[in-house]
């Protein structure tokens, strides 16, 4: 039973597309809009309801598209627009909507605007972008740091003042002060919507309210003027789904960006437990192991936050972030597929919309590599020269970039046992990870067991069921090592989640609200949840009743 009047997005289970490491058309070793096309029943085969594209505008590609020289082309490389007007179509024939990246803090430094901006300091679009006169030292304006590493200052020679940029030098941060660069924006993604995406992923969203001088970057004073602003202009009376990239969330002002009378995102994606996983001083380039306590306590307090009003995303991995089997998961040959498909269960059996991160369903895992020159991500080459000029080995570095790297969740789509894992016919821009051969689609596909086929079996259950869309997250026994316990309820169904989140066997005394007889959700089997169970490593018991 489904209750028709909530919005569409509540029913779906989204997945993101990294386009370069997707599919290839033609070739030329990167992934396309057109190969997007040709892979579109793979995505509506697992009950997929929409996809966040990451960036396919026109680009010089410094950060793999999240530098936007030109925001209403596409980058020649991915296709054109008349191939991005066909894959919204196409999608749309098959009830799955668009979601374009939306890269807004910044663009990159080859923007028409940034090129004018950069002419003289009285151009009518100097202020598009945030210049500051040197320090009094004749140095930098102040000491903020680039999430890349290094200043975010850079300076501009010909005019005599420093550009700011949170990411990299070619990525100049956009002055949202500046009305005309908000009426610019606003116009764009109405252009986008006239186009038919369905929505928008807002990239560092939580960055536009920035005050430079104060030293204040996330979560600023202005923020929400300008995501209520935003909504009034674009999002107001449209059907569409929006979520914005927002590492400084956190549960006391998460209703601020998603509550019910707040008219700004449908929903974040907050980082709480991925940062439970980076050390305190060292970040995330070392290897700081996750306790399951505390990850279910940082998942239930969001569940928590969102119970009457507002609305979570679910996910484990995106192509910032390691894969997700390999990070909680056990990705040894032994428990790799029991693993994935446990993980996938615990967090998409939550109330929320889940997020599949491309090869995510068929359990791909951290590639590993062993040089430096096998990395191709900015951010990782950039703090492997500033680290090892700090005197870190490049071993040592290596083992930090292999566990929390981005490129680690960045190659290729693994389709098949063929050659470069049916990705491309040419040279792949990134190594493909050699265990394609074992863990591919075409192998997923064929069994009744595979992870793809839990992937799919969940995308089913929330698209047809209210008690998984809206009912109560009631989580059990989260101090427990090892097990991940909870009920959700609406009126008197209730469905039981048990997850052995390890690789031991354990044996876990069932809080009486979780016993149940019923049937299985994914097996149809009858069930009864007795007061002991013992679980195998990576099980999980499903009782729906
Ligand atoms: O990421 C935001 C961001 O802050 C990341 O750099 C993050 O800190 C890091 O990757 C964690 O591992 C978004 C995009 O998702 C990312 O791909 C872009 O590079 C970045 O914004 C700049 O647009
Ligand atoms: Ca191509």
């Amino acid at each position: 039973m489904t209750d028709q009047t909530a919005p569409w997005w509540t029913a779906a289970t989204a997945y993101q597309i990294y386009p370069r490491s997707f599919q290839d058309s033609n070739g030329d070793g990167i992934g396309d809009i057109p190969g997007i096309i040709s892979r579109l029943n793979h995505l509506s085969d697992l009950g997929v309801g929409f996809v966040w594209l990451s960036p396919v505008f026109a680009s010089p590609m410094a950060d793999n598209g999240y530098d936007i020289s030109d925001y209403r082309d596409i980058a020649p490389e991915f296709g054109t627009l008349d191939d991005m007007d066909r894959l919204i179509a196409e999608a749309k024939g098959r009830n799955i909507g668009i979601v374009m990246d939306l890269v807004v803090n910044h663009t990159s430094d080859e923007h028409a605007w940034f090129h004018a901006a950069c002419e003289s300091r009285d151009n009518p679009m100097r202020d598009f972008y945030i210049w500051r006169d040197p320090g009094p030292d004749g140095g930098l304006p102040n000491d903020i740091q680039s999430n890349f590493g290094g200043p975010a200052w850079t300076f501009h020679e010909p005019t005599g003042q420093y550009y700011f940029h949170l990411f990299d030098p070619k990525q100049p941060d956009l002055n949202w002060e500046n009305p005309r660069v908000r009426a610019e924006v606003y116009a764009m993604m109405n252009w986008w919507f006239d186009r038919g995406v369905a929505g928008f992923r807002m990239d560092v969203i939580d960055l536009i309210g920035k005050e430079p001088d104060r030293g204040i970057t996330a979560d600023g004073p202005k923020l929400h003027d300008y995501l209520q602003e935003m909504h009034q202009e674009t999002l107001a009376h449209r059907d569409v789904v929006t979520v914005g990239e927002c590492w400084s969330a956190t549960p006391e002002n998460a209703l601020l960006y998603c509550g019910r009378d707040r008219n700004e995102l449908s929903m974040v994606f907050q980082f709480s437990h991925v940062m439970a996983g980076w050390d305190e001083t060292l970040g995330k380039w070392t290897r700081k192991p996750v306790a399951l306590p505390v990850l279910k306590h940082s998942l239930a307090r969001w569940q928590e936050v969102c119970a009457e009003d507002g609305w979570n995303s679910l996910f484990w991995g995106n192509h910032d972030l390691p894969r997700a089997v390999s990070k909680y998961g056990d990705d040894s040959p032994e428990h790799r597929v029991d693993s994935a498909r446990c993980l996938a269960t615990a967090l998409h059996l939550m109330k929320g919309t889940p997020y599949i991160y491309q090869g995510e369903e068929i359990g791909m895992t951290n590639v590993v590599f062993e040089r430096i020159d096998q990395f191709r991500d900015v951010e990782t080459l950039n703090f492997h020269r500033i680290q090892t000029a700090q005197g870190l080995s490049t071993e040592d570095f290596l083992a930090g970039a292999n566990l929390n790297g981005r490129d680690n969740a960045r190659t290729p789509m693994q389709w098949s046992d063929a050659e470069h894992a049916g990705f491309t016919t040419g040279t792949p821009w990134i190594e493909v990870n050699p265990n394609y051969r074992q863990i591919n689609v075409a192998s997923d596909r064929a069994s009744q067991d595979s992870v793809m086929a839990r992937y799919k079996a969940l995308a089913t259950l929330r698209r047809n069921d209210d008690l998984i869309r809206i009912g109560d997250f009631v989580p059990f026994d989260l101090d427990h090592p090892q097990i991940m316990a909870y009920a959700r309820r609406l009126g008197s169904q209730q469905i039981t989640v048990i997850c052995n989140l390890s690789s031991q066997s354990v044996t876990y005394d069932v809080p009486q609200d979780l016993r149940l007889s019923g049937v299985c959700a994914f097996t149809g089997r009858i069930i009864d949840v007795a007061s002991q169970e013992t679980l195998a490593p990576w099980e999980d018991i499903v009782v729906t009743g």
